[in-house]
């Protein structure tokens, strides 16, 4: 499936458009923890009961995070290990990263080390802006992995931790991606990528 939902031609708000940032995020997880799920509620405001497993699907919305408004393009990547060969490549692309895993499954919990080895890797940098997700916090008693082990994982990746739920009512949905565009915001490397867009830009308008 391919989503794709930008601000209308006819949009007042076009005009910020133009002048925003565009920021690109990955979703990236084991399969199953509910990256498609997290993205098409912060997309789409609806929660998507039926498991079908990503190939690769890709969103873009204006939007505004602390009263900066930026180009949102969000990658939601395959979860499930034969479409593991995309990885690398789509790490490349990536501003940031959501490392999500879900808090019913102690294995996507110790997964999260190989996506943030592979992303550093790919990056080749010590650090990068990422978030920690434990999604599917609604499911109280299939619980198999308690907060003060996110939090320990959290701190061993030096990425910031949050608490997720896809299902209705939604938890912390809206707040994980604009989370991430702060920390992407505070990353030296896209304080450079912004500088060399402002310089472009100037240069091409004379
Ligand atoms: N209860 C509950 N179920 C969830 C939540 N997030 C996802 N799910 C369910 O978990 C299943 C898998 O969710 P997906 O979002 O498709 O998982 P995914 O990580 O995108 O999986 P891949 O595309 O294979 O990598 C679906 O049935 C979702 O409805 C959540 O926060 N709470
Ligand atoms: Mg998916």
């Amino acid at each position: 499936m391919y989503v794709s939902s930008v601000a209308s031609r006819c949009d007042p708000s076009m005009s910020l458009f133009k002048n925003s940032d565009s920021i690109k995020l990955v979703v990236v997880g084991d399969g199953g923890v509910g990256k498609s799920a997290i993205t098409i509620q912060f997309f789409q405001k609806l929660f998507v009961t039926d498991y079908d497993p990503t190939i690769e699907d890709s969103y873009i919305q204006h939007t505004e995070v602390d009263g900066q408004w930026c180009i949102l393009d969000v990658l939601d990547t395959a979860g499930q290990e034969e479409f593991s060969a995309m990885r690398e490549q789509y790490m490349r692309k990536g501003d940031g990263f959501l490392l999500v895993y879900s808090v019913t499954d102690k294995q996507s919990y110790e997964n999260i080390r190989h996506f943030h080895t592979q992303i550093l890797r790919v990056k080749d940098r010590e650090s990068y802006p990422m978030l920690l997700a434990a999604n599917k916090v609604d499911l109280v008693h299939a619980r198999a992995v308690s907060e003060d082990a996110g939090r320990e994982l959290a701190r061993a990746l030096a990425a910031p931790y949050i608490e997720t739920s896809a299902k209705e009512p939604p938890l912390n949905i809206d707040a994980a991606f604009h989370e991430l565009v702060r920390i992407i915001r505070k990353h030296p490397q896209q304080e450079e990528k912004q500088r060399r867009r402002r310089k472009f830009g100037k240069c091409a308008l004379l």
